[in-house]
C-alpha cells in the first residue's frame, strides 16, 4: 500500500481518492479551495453520483482519506484539476495543472511518480508538467516516475467505471510507466494497457470523446435530414443498426457536459489538419435552433407564448448543468427577446416566457441570467406546465419518461410537446390529446 496525494478533488480527484482510500492506501486529497477540503472531512457529498457518499463516507472514517491544507510528501500525486476551456480562442487553461506540478516539485523525492489524469492538449505531460517538476533537480524517467493516465469514467457510472474501464497509462520511461500501473492494479479491475509516452495517452482520450462527438453529430444531421422526409429519425436509425457493422448513436437536442464539447478543440492546438471534427461540432450547437423550429412548427409565431423546458442538466439522472444542451435551446428561444416579457400577463411581443425545470438541479447551481435570458426562470413542475403553450423536454431524467399526460394538459394552455430524447410514449400522449414532435 501506498502513500497517495490527489490533487484536485472535483468530479474526478474526490471519487479517485475515496476509492483509494477504500483499497487500503492512505490517502492526502489537496484542493486550493477550503470549503471544497472542509466538506471532504464532513464527507458531504455535493455530486449527484451513485454510492459516492457511502463510499467518501467510509473512506473519512477508516483515516485512510485526509483533506489537507498543505501538500504532503507522497509516494503518488496524482493531478485531477480542471482545465478550464476558453470559448474564443478554443484552448484549455493549464494554470491549474502548471500550479500543481509547480507545487509538487519542491516536495519531490528520488522514486515518488506523478500521474497527470487532467484531460490536456497532447504533449502537455513532456512540455509543461515535466520542466516544472524537473526544476526539483531530478530527471523524469530516472530520478522520479511522470506518466499521464487519462479518467475515462461516464458521470452517473463513475465508481463502476473506476474499477471496471480499462485505462491507458503512458509514462517518461518504462520505469515511469510500470510504476503507475503497479498503483491502478491496485483498484481496476480491468485492463491496463501501456504506451511508451505520455503523449500518446493524451491523444488517446481526446479521440475516445471525439469519436463519441462526430458519431452523435451523424445521428444528428441524420435527425435533421429524415425530418424534411417526414420519416421518423429514431424508428429509421433502429432499423439501420440491424446491420452488423453500423452502430449509429442516438440524436438529440445537442452534447453537454465538460468532455464531448470541449475535447474534440484540445487535438487543434498542435495541429492543423482537423476539418470533419470542427463541422461536428458545429451540427451538435446547431441542434437548439432545430429544437426551436420544432416548437415553432406546433405553436407558431413564439411571441406572447410559453414554453416549458424540461431539463437543465446535461444529460439523465444527474445535476450536471456544463454547456447543457436544455439551457442552450432555453437561451435560443429568447435570442433576440431583449426585453423580458412581463411575467403576469401572459407574454408580451418580444418573444416566448421560458420556464425551465429540473427535478436534480437546484436554482443556485444554475445560471440562465445572461444577453436575453432575463426571462428564464428554474421552476417547479407545476409552474413550468400552468399555462404553458409547449412543454419541451430536453434531457432524459427518468421523472419525464413517467409523466403523465393528462395531468399536464389540464394545467397548459395549448397540449404540445416535443420530445428531443425520444422518452416518451407519443401514443400516449397524442391520445391525451396533445400535438407532438420528436427527434
Ligand atoms: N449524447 C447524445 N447521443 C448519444 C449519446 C450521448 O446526444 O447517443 C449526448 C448526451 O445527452 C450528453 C452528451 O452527449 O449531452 C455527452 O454524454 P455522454 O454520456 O456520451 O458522455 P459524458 O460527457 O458524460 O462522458 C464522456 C465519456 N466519454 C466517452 O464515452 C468516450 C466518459 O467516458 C469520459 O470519461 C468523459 O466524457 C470525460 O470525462 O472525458
Amino acid at each position: 500500500m501506498s502513500t497517495v496525494c490527489v490533487h484536485g478533488l472535483g468530479y474526478i480527484g474526490l471519487p479517485t481518492a475515496a476509492v483509494l482510500a477504500d483499497n487500503g492506501h492512505e490517502v492526502f486529497g489537496y484542493d486550493t479551495d477550503q470549503g471544497v477540503r472542509d466538506r471532504v472531512r464532513n464527507a458531504d457529498v455535493r455530486i449527484d453520483e451513485p454510492g459516492l457518499d457511502e463510499l467518501l463516507e467510509r473512506a473519512v472514517e477508516s483515516g485512510r482519506l485526509t483533506a489537507t491544507d498543505e501538500i504532503p510528501e507522497a509516494q503518488y500525486h496524482i493531478i485531477c484539476v480542471p482545465t478550464p476551456f476558453d470559448e474564443e480562442t478554443r484552448r484549455p487553461g493549464l494554470e491549474y495543472v502548471n500550479a500543481s506540478a509547480e507545487a509538487i516539485a519542491p516536495l519531490l523525492r528520488e522514486g515518488d511518480t506523478v500521474i497527470l489524469e487532467s484531460t490536456v492538449p497532447p504533449g502537455t505531460t513532456e512540455t509543461h508538467v515535466r520542466p516544472a517538476l524537473e526544476a526539483s533537480g531530478l530527471e523524469a524517467g530516472v530520478d522520479f516516475g511522470l506518466a499521464h493516465c487519462p479518467e475515462t469514467v461516464l458521470p452517473g457510472n463513475i465508481l463502476v467505471e473506476l474499477r471496471e474501464n480499462d485505462r491507458i497509462v503512458g509514462g517518461i520511461g518504462p520505469d515511469s510507466t510500470a510504476a503507475a500501473v503497479e498503483l491502478y492494479d491496485s483498484f481496476v479491475a480491468a485492463a491496463i494497457r501501456t504506451t511508451q509516452d505520455p503523449t500518446t495517452a493524451e491523444f488517446v482520450k481526446l479521440i475516445q470523446n471525439t469519436f463519441r462527438d462526430v458519431n452523435i453529430a451523424l445521428a444528428n444531421e441524420t435527425a435533421r435530414i429524415a425530418h424534411d422526409y417526414d420519416i421518423d429519425t429514431r424508428e429509421a436509425i433502429d432499423l439501420a443498426n440491424g446491420h452488423p457493422r453500423v452502430d449509429l448513436l442516438s440524436p438529440g437536442p445537442g452534447v453537454g457536459g465538460h468532455c464531448l464539447p470541449i475535447d474534440p478543440w484540445f487535438l487543434g492546438v498542435g495541429s492543423d489538419s482537423m476539418d470533419l471534427i470542427p463541422t461536428a461540432r458545429k451540427v451538435n450547437d446547431g441542434m437548439s435552433e432545430f429544437v426551436v423550429d420544432l416548437v415553432r412548427d406546433l405553436v407558431g409565431d413564439l411571441d406572447g407564448t410559453k414554453i416549458a423546458v424540461l431539463g437543465a442538466a446535461y444529460k439523465g439522472n444527474v445535476d450536471d448543468t456544463r454547456k447543457s444542451p436544455g439551457v442552450a435551446f432555453a437561451r435560443e428561444l429568447r435570442r433576440g427577446s431583449e426585453v423580458p416579457p412581463p411575467a403576469t400577463d401572459g407574454g408580451s411581443p418580444n418573444g416566448p416566457i421560458v420556464a425551465v425545470h429540473d427535478p436534480h438541479v437546484d436554482d443556485a447551481s444554475i445560471e440562465l441570467t445572461d444577453t436575453g435570458a432575463a426571462s428564464i426562470e428554474l421552476v417547479d413542475l407545476e409552474t413550468a406546465t400552468t399555462d404553458a403553450d409547449a412543454v419541451v423536454i430536453t434531457t432524459d431524467h427518468d421523472e419525464f419518461a413517467e409523466l403523465d399526460p393528462r395531468t399536464l394538459r389540464d394545467r397548459m394552455s395549448t397540449p404540445n410537446v416535443v420530445d428531443t430524447k425520444g422518452i416518451l410514449q407519443l401514443q400516449r400522449w397524442r391520445d391525451a390529446g396533445f400535438s407532438t414532435r420528436r427527434i
